[in-house]
């Protein structure tokens, strides 16, 4: 099976717009957050977290071929208000972006700084009633990203998932795991945050999310983060990375809130 697009190669992030026009676009992500090119915002309330701290009923781990997705079946689906968003954004899926080594593998930078794996929490917004809907508005969609930095001891948190993995080393495979709280994949305190309007980082990089990414981060070991480089992707061969790389800014106001 050959991929249309990959991060390696011939359908490498640099073709993704031959076939994806919108990959070519003003609006992409993801991008460099430089503190001292962002603006002060203290008009934005706090993120305000419904359901976060439930435990599902079950999680179902996923292989895509490009990344790992995490999917949650719980009675009241998690939803986010406040942090400056018009409305309840839900909950659809969590996935993780890694590199070939620990000093690569985010998608966003912060100061310039690349950190060795980034997770998004997507979300769409409730008001377009179902995610398809949601990707023909500019603001449909709502990530929250968190970067990990690299701890000596194992995060615990990760450990259920990390177990998944090696039920899930193949495309499409899927496997169930041991409920957590969607809280597990937000950092301890989310008041300090970056934001900016951008698009999906892969194809088809429809420029339709409000971008949110923590300043503070999550913790995962060495030993950890080598399980997500063993999945196999639709090539068969080693996902030993999945971050596109930085896009231009093209004078966004990127704005910045501080506690
Ligand atoms: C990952 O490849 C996810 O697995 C995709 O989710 C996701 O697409 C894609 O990244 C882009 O999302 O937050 N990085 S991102 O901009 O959420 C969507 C699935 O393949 C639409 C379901
Ligand atoms: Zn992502």
């Amino acid at each position: 099976h050959v991929p249309e697009w990959s991060y390696e190669g011939e359908n490498g992030p640099d073709h993704w717009s031959m076939i994806y026009p919108s990959c070519g676009g003003q609006s992409q992500s993801p991008i460099d957050l430089k503190e001292n090119e962002m603006q002060q915002d203290d008009t934005m309330e706090p993120f305000v977290f419904h359901h976060y701290n439930e435990l599902p009923d079950s999680i179902t781990v996923e292989n895509v071929g490009h990344s790992v997705k995490l999917t949650f079946q719980m009675t009241n689906t998690p939803y986010v208000t406040g942090g400056g968003l018009a409305s309840a954004y839900k909950f659809m899926q969590l996935h993780f972006h890694w590199g070939i080594d620990d000093n690569d593998g985010s998608e966003h930078h912060i100061n310039s700084h690349s950190y060795p794996c980034e997770v998004h929490l997507v979300h769409f917004r409730e008001r377009y009633e179902t995610p398809s809907k949601a990707i023909l508005y500019g603001d449909g969609l709502a990530v929250l990203g968190s970067v990990f930095t690299i701890s000596k001891e194992d995060n615990p948190q990760l450990a259920g998932l990390l177990a998944g993995l090696l039920n899930v080393l193949k495309p499409n495979e899927q496997v169930t795991i041991s409920p957590m709280p969607l809280s597990y994949f937000l950092p301890y305190d989310t008041l300090g945050f970056y934001r900016y309007k951008g698009s999906l980082t892969t194809p088809p990089c429809s420029e339709v999310v409000i971008w949110t990414v923590f300043s503070n981060k999550l913790k995962i070991s060495d030993e950890q983060i080598r399980w997500f480089r063993e999945l196999e992707d639709f090539e068969g061969k080693a996902m030993q990375h999945n971050d596109r790389p930085l896009q231009p800014i093209n004078n966004r106001p990127i704005m910045m809130v501080t506690t």
